[in-house]
C-alpha cells in the first residue's frame, strides 16, 4: 500500500491500478497533506437528499464512501470525464454519490485507502451550525461593544470605537456642521478586517440580512445564534441588522438629508485589537453613492419593520422611510458627487461613478415601501445588467425586490422582474452545468466567495419564484465550492471544514492572541487583481487558484460585511429549504 502511495505522490494522474478492496476497515483522513487536496468536496457536508459530487483530480475507474465509524465501504461508484478548466489550469472529474442518503460521517477514498478526502457529514442540520456561526461573525465584528466570554467564547475582547466623538472632516463641513463638529455615531459593524464603516458597503450588507428575513420569516423565527439580544422577543436576524441600521440613520445629515459616505480613522491602523486603536475617527464628504444605497436599504427596512408587532420597531420603520426619502431627494439634487479620498484619507473608497444602478434601486424601493408604483419604471428592470449584487452594483438588488413584492397592483413590474431573475438564474444554471468545477462563477473579481454566495442567492430567489428544483443542484454545487470543492481545497469559512483557512486579514484574528481565527467569516477568496500583497509569496496565476491563507493577502484571505450577508443567506436557506 506503501508503494502504491509514493507511487501515485510521484505520478499524480496515475491510471489506477484495478483495486480491490483490502477490507473493509478504514479510519479518518490517513492520508499524506498534499493528497487531501486531491479528492475535492464539501469537507462540511451534506443534507441526505442533496446532489452529492466530489471531484477528482487522479484518474481512477472506482471511488468508494466509507462510513468513518465503522470503517464500512458504504458506497462505490464510477468516476465521469476528466475536464479541464482553464480559470483553474487542472483537470477535475466528478464522484457522484449523491444516492448515499444515511446520516453519517464519511470520507471519499480511492485506491483502498492510499487516498482519501476530509471527513464530512450526511446530516438533516448539517448547515446548522455553520449557518449560526456565519451570522454570528457579524457581532464578532461589532463596533463600540465589548464581546463578552458568554457570547464570544475565546474571541471575547474589550469594545473599541465608541464613536461617540467623531470629528467632521473638512470635506463634508456644512453651515450647521463646520470642521471639528463633533458628533456621535456609535454602534454599527466594521466593515471587514479594518475598523471602519462604510455606508456604501453597509448598505449592501444589511439589505441582505433585511431580504434573507423577508424570504425566510418561519426559519428566522426560531433561528438563535447566541448574541446578547437572544433573549429578547425579537429574531436574532432582526437584532443583528438592527445594529447596524441604527448605526446607519446617524450617519444622515439632518439638515440636507445627505449620507457622509464612511466612518473612519484617517488611515488603516497596525494589527491591534479594536479597544487599542484609539485614533482620531471622521465622517467624510457626502456622496450620492451612500445616499442612494442609504435610502434603498432605510427604505426596504421600513418595509419589514412595518410588519413587526413591536411598536417601537413600527415607529423605528417610520423614521427609516422618512430618512429615505430626505436621501433620495438629497441624491436627485446632487447626482454626481462621485467620492474619492480626500486628501489626507487612504482608507478604502467604495468609489462608484456608474450610479444609474444605484438610481434604480432606491426610487424601486421607494416605490414599493410607499406603495408609489409610478417611481418603478418597467423599462428601467429589464435595463438593468445581468450581474449579481455587489457594493459597486445594486440594479439586481431592485430587481430582486420587485420579483418578491407582494404589491397587488404590481403584478406587471413583478412578473416583469420575476421574469429577469429567472433568465439570469438559467444562465447561471447553465454554465455551472458546463463547468468543470460545478459553478457559475467565470470570472474572478477580489471578494470572489462572495460572488459564488450571491449565484446563489439568485438560483435561491429563482427557485422561491418559479418552486422548480431544477435550481438546487447548482446552488448545492455553489455551498460545495465554499466548502471545500474549489480549486485551493479550502474550507473558505474559518472554524469549518478539514482543510482550514488560519491566517484572515482581520485585525481582531491577528491580534487576539488565540491561534484559530473568529469563526463564521468568509474568507475573500481567489483572484489575480493584486498578486503582489504578500512580499515572498508567490500565488497562482489561475484565477481560480490563486490564493494565499496568510494575514498579509488583504486581496484574497480579508473578510468582509458584504461577503458574510449572502454566505449567512445561503446557509441559513440551506437549513431549512430542503429538508
Ligand atoms: O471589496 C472591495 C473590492 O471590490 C475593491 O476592489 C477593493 C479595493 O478598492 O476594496 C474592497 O473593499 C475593502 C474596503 O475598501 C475596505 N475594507 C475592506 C474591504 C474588503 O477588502
Amino acid at each position: 500500500m506503501k508503494t502504491l502511495s509514493i507511487f501515485i505522490l510521484i505520478l499524480a494522474t496515475a491510471l489506477c491500478c484495478n483495486c480491490t478492496s483490502c477490507g473493509n476497515k478504514a479510519s479518518a483522513v490517513k492520508t499524506p497533506p498534499d493528497m487531501l487536496d486531491r479528492i475535492l468536496l464539501n469537507q462540511v457536508g451534506y443534507l441526505p437528499i442533496s446532489a452529492k459530487i466530489a471531484l477528482l483530480r487522479l484518474k481512477t475507474d472506482k471511488f468508494e464512501v466509507v462510513d468513518v465509524s465503522s470503517g464500512t465501504i458504504v458506497f462505490t461508484g464510477k468516476p465521469g470525464a476528466f475536464k479541464y478548466w482553464d480559470k483553474s489550469g487542472d483537470s477535475v472529474c466528478t464522484a457522484d454519490f449523491s444516492a448515499l442518503t444515511t446520516p453519517g460521517k464519511y470520507q471519499v477514498r480511492l485506491y483502498n485507502d492510499s487516498v482519501n478526502s476530509y471527513v464530512f457529514e450526511i446530516d438533516e442540520n448539517v448547515y446548522s451550525d455553520i449557518a449560526k456561526a456565519s451570522l454570528k461573525a457579524f457581532y464578532l465584528n461589532r463596533s463600540g461593544m465589548e464581546i463578552t466570554k458568554e457570547f464570544g467564547g475565546k474571541w471575547a475582547r474589550p469594545a473599541g470605537h465608541p464613536d461617540t466623538l467623531v470629528f467632521v472632516h473638512s470635506s463634508a463641513v456644512s453651515a450647521q456642521r463646520p470642521e471639528g463638529f463633533k458628533l456621535s455615531s456609535p454602534g454599527g459593524w466594521y466593515d471587514a478586517g479594518d475598523y471602519n464603516k462604510y455606508i456604501v458597503n453597509s448598505g449592501i450588507s444589511t439589505y441582505t440580512l433585511l431580504l434573507f428575513y423577508q424570504v425566510y420569516p418561519e426559519y428566522c423565527a426560531t433561528f438563535k445564534d447566541n448574541i446578547p439580544e437572544s433573549s429578547n422577543t425579537i429574531p436574532d436576524v432582526m437584532d443583528e441588522f438592527l445594529y447596524n441600521l441604527r448605526w446607519m440613520l446617524t450617519m444622515q445629515d439632518p439638515a440636507d438629508g445627505g449620507v457622509y459616505h464612511k466612518l473612519t480613522n484617517k488611515a488603516f491602523c497596525d494589527f491591534v485589537m479594536p479597544g487599542k486603536a484609539n485614533d482620531a475617527r471622521y465622517v467624510v464628504q457626502k456622496s450620492t453613492a451612500a445616499s442612494l444605497d442609504f435610502a434603498a436599504t432605510m427604505a426596504m427596512a421600513s418595509r419589514v419593520l412595518a410588519k413587526s408587532e413591536s411598536p417601537e420597531l413600527i415607529n423605528l420603520g417610520k423614521t427609516c422611510l422618512y430618512s429615505a426619502k430626505k436621501a433620495f431627494a438629497w441624491a436627485k439634487a446632487n447626482p454626481a458627487r462621485y467620492f474619492k479620498n480626500p486628501s489626507g484619507i487612504s482608507t478604502g473608497e467604495y468609489d462608484d461613478t456608474k450610479l444609474q444602478d444605484e438610481f434604480f434601486w432606491a426610487a424601486t424601493e421607494l416605490g414599493l415601501a410607499e406603495n408609489n408604483l409610478s417611481l418603478i419604471s418597467k423599462k428601467e428592470i429589464s435595463e438593468q445588467e445581468m450581474k449579481v449584487p455587489s457594493w459597486d452594483y445594486s440594479g439586481m438588488s431592485g430587481v430582486i425586490s420587485l420579483s418578491l413584492s407582494d404589491n397587488m397592483e404590481a403584478s406587471e413590474i413583478r412578473a416583469e422582474a420575476q421574469k429577469t431573475i429567472l433568465a439570469f438564474a438559467d444562465k447561471l444554471l447553465e454554465k455551472s452545468e458546463k463547468s468543470p468545477y460545478k459553478v457559475s462563477l467565470d470570472f474572478f473579481k477580489w471578494g470572489s466567495n462572495s460572488d459564488v454566495a450571491n449565484e446563489a442567492i439568485i438560483k435561491l430567489i429563482a427557485y422561491k419564484i418559479s418552486n422548480n428544483s431544477k435550481y438546487l443542484a447548482s446552488i448545492q454545487s455553489d455551498v460545495d465550492y465554499l466548502l471545500g470543492r474549489n480549486a485551493t481545497g479550502y474550507c473558505f469559512v474559518t472554524g469549518f471544514g478539514g482543510k482550514q483557512v488560519m491566517n484572515i486579514h482581520h485585525r481582531p484574528s491577528g491580534a487576539d492572541g488565540v491561534p484559530e481565527p473568529c469563526p463564521g467569516f468568509l474568507a475573500g477568496g481567489t483572484n489575480t487583481i493584486v498578486l503582489n500583497d504578500c512580499p515572498g509569496i508567490t500565488r497562482s496565476t489561475f484565477p481560480a487558484k490563486s490564493y494565499s491563507d496568510a494575514q498579509c493577502s488583504y486581496s484574497t484571505n480579508e473578510v468582509a460585511i458584504n461577503w458574510n450577508a449572502p454566505l449567512f443567506f445561503v446557509l441559513g436557506a440551506m437549513d431549512t429549504l430542503i429538508k
